[in-house]
C-alpha cells in the first residue's frame, strides 16, 4: 500500500483564500436526468396511491406484495429485533438512548405569555407536529445511531405518530436498525424506500395518511425527492457529505489526531477531513501516523479517497487565525485540541458541533455523548442549527385583547388600515372602539 501526501496549505501565503475556496468547493451534481425520474415517481403516487407505491416498491427492492400492509413490520417483530441483539449492544444503544433524550428534554421550547397593563395577554402557544416520517437508508448507510438521533426529539417533542420507512431489497431487514426503532418507540415501520416512500409519506395513499415533516438521510433520490417535496411538507434539511475540522497546538497525540480524521472519511469517499495546526513538524508526524494507520482500517480505500482528493492540512501561525478558518469553512464537526479550548471557543462562531479538548473525541458524539449528530454540512453552519426537539415543535401567535385593549389597539390600527385603504380593517377595529 503506497503512502499518500496530505494537500498542505499555508495561511499566510498571497492566494490562501483562493485555494481555501477551491478545497471546500464540492460538486453537488444536481443531477436533471435524477430530477425528472424523481418527479415522475412523486406524479405517479400522487395519481396512482398505493398501486403505484406497490409497483415501486416490487420492482426497485425485488419484492412481491400486493398491498402496502404486507410492507408494515408488526411491533412483535420490532420487539423481537430488539430481544434478539447480544446483551452488550442492547445495554450500549440504551445508554446512547438515554443521554440523547436527557439532553434532549434541555431543548424543549415551552408557551409563554404576559399580561399588559390594559389586560392585554400577549404569547406564543408551542405545539408538536401532529405526523412525522423518518427516512432510514438501506444498505452500507443503514446507521442505527442515526435512528435514535432523529426519533428521540421528535418524541420529546411529542410528535403524535412518527413512522419510519425503510428499504428492505430482496425482504431483508436490519435488525439493529429495527431494534433501535422499537427502543425509541417509533410508532410504525414500513419497509419501503426511495422517492416513492417520501411522496407517500408527503401526499398519503389511500391507506397512508400524510406527514408534517419528513427527516432523515438517504441517496441522491431520496435528497431529490425532499427537495421537490418540500412545501407540502417540512423536511430537515439536505445534507452533504461529512466533514472534520480539526484545529490542534501540535500537543495531542498524533495518531489520536490521525484516526479523528480518518473517523470521518471512512464514512464516504467525498467526506472531508481538514487538521489546522500552528506547528509544521506536527503536520510531518501526522501524516506519517497516518501511513501507519491506513493499512490497518477496515475501510482503507474510502479513508484512502478521501484524505486524498479532499482532505488538508493548514499551517497557521497563531491559533487565533485557526478560529478565523474555521469561521470560513463553517464545519459539521470541530475539534479544539488545544490547551485552553475555552478560550479559542470564544473565537468561534460558526460551527454545527464543538468538541472540545484532548479527549472529546468527535466519535463520542456521534453516537452518545447526547448532543445531536444530524448536524448542518457544506458551510450550511453559517445560517443553521443541529436537528432538535425544537424542529418538532411549531409557535402560534396568540393575542387576548382586553376591552381597554380593544379601543388603543384599535384606534392605531384604524389609522394604519385607513392608510393601506383596507377600509373592512379599519371598520372591524373601530367597531371595538369604546364610544360613550
Ligand atoms: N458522523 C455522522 C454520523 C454517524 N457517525 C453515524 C457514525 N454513525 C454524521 O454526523
Ligand atoms: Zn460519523
Amino acid at each position: 500500500m503506497s503512502d499518500i501526501t496530505i494537500t498542505r496549505l499555508d495561511a499566510s501565503s498571497t492566494d490562501f483564500f483562493r485555494q481555501l475556496h477551491d478545497l471546500l468547493a464540492f460538486d453537488k451534481t444536481d443531477n436533471l436526468e435524477i430530477h425528472q425520474r424523481v418527479l415522475a415517481i412523486i406524479a405517479d403516487v400522487r395519481s396512482n396511491g398505493d398501486k403505484a407505491v406497490i409497483d415501486y416498491t416490487n420492482r426497485f427492492d425485488h419484492r412481491s406484495v400486493t398491498q402496502i400492509s404486507e410492507l408494515e413490520l408488526s411491533p412483535e417483530i420490532l420487539k423481537s429485533a430488539w430481544n434478539g441483539l447480544p446483551t452488550e449492544q442492547a445495554q450500549a444503544l440504551q445508554t446512547a438512548a438515554d443521554r440523547i433524550r436527557a439532553y434532549a428534554e434541555h431543548q424543549k421550547i415551552e408557551s409563554w405569555q404576559y399580561t399588559e397593563a390594559d389586560g392585554t395577554v400577549l404569547g406564543q402557544k408551542i405545539t408538536p407536529l401532529d405526523r412525522v416520517g423518518l427516512y432510514v437508508p438501506g444498505g452500507k448507510a443503514a446507521y442505527p445511531s442515526s435512528v435514535l438521533m432523529n426519533a428521540i426529539p421528535a418524541k420529546v417533542a411529542g410528535v403524535g405518530e412518527l413512522i419510519m420507512v425503510v428499504p428492505a431489497p430482496h425482504g431483508e431487514t436490519n435488525q439493529l436498525v429495527l431494534a433501535a426503532a422499537s427502543l425509541v418507540g417509533v410508532d410504525r415501520v414500513f419497509t419501503m424506500g426511495g422517492a416513492q416512500a417520501v411522496a407517500a409519506l408527503a401526499y398519503g395513499t389511500e391507506t397512508l395518511r400524510p406527514v408534517a415533516k419528513i427527516v432523515g438521510p438517504g441517496n441522491i433520490y431520496v435528497a431529490t425527492a425532499k427537495k421537490l417535496v418540500f412545501g407540502q411538507v417540512g423536511i430537515d434539511m439536505i445534507a452533504g457529505p461529512s466533514e472534520i475540522l480539526i484545529i490542534c497546538d501540535g500537543k495531542t497525540n498524533p495518531d489520536w489526531i490521525a484516526m479523528d480524521m480518518f473517523s470521518q472519511a471512512e464514512h464516504d469517499e467525498n467526506a472531508q477531513a481538514i487538521l489546522i495546526s500552528t506547528d509544521a513538524s506536527y503536520l510531518d508526524a501526522v501524516e506519517q501516523s497516518i501511513n501507519k494507520l491506513l493499512p490497518t482500517m477496515e475501510r482503507a480505500e474510502i479513508i484512502r479517497a478521501s484524505l486524498t482528493t479532499r482532505g488538508a492540512f493548514i499551517k497557521v501561525n497563531h491559533l487565533e487565525i485557526a478560529a478565523v478558518v474555521a469561521n470560513i469553512i463553517a464545519p459539521e464537526h470541530l475539534e479544539l485540541s488545544v490547551e485552553d479550548p475555552e478560550a479559542l471557543c470564544e473565537e468561534i462562531h460558526h460551527a454545527g458541533a464543538i468538541f472540545m479538548g484532548r479527549y472529546t473525541a468527535e466519535a463520542l458524539g456521534d453516537y452518545c455523548a447526547g448532543p445531536n449528530h444530524v448536524l448542518p454540512t457544506s458551510s450550511t453552519a453559517r445560517f443553521s442549527s443541529p436537528l432538535g426537539v425544537y424542529d418538532f415543535q411549531k409557535r402560534s401567535s396568540l393575542i387576548n385583547c382586553s376591552q381597554a385593549g380593544a379601543d388603543t389597539l384599535g384606534k392605531t390600527a384604524s389609522i394604519l388600515a385607513r392608510g393601506e385603504s383596507l377600509t373592512a380593517h379599519a371598520r372591524s377595529a373601530e367597531y371595538r372602539i369604546k364610544t360613550d
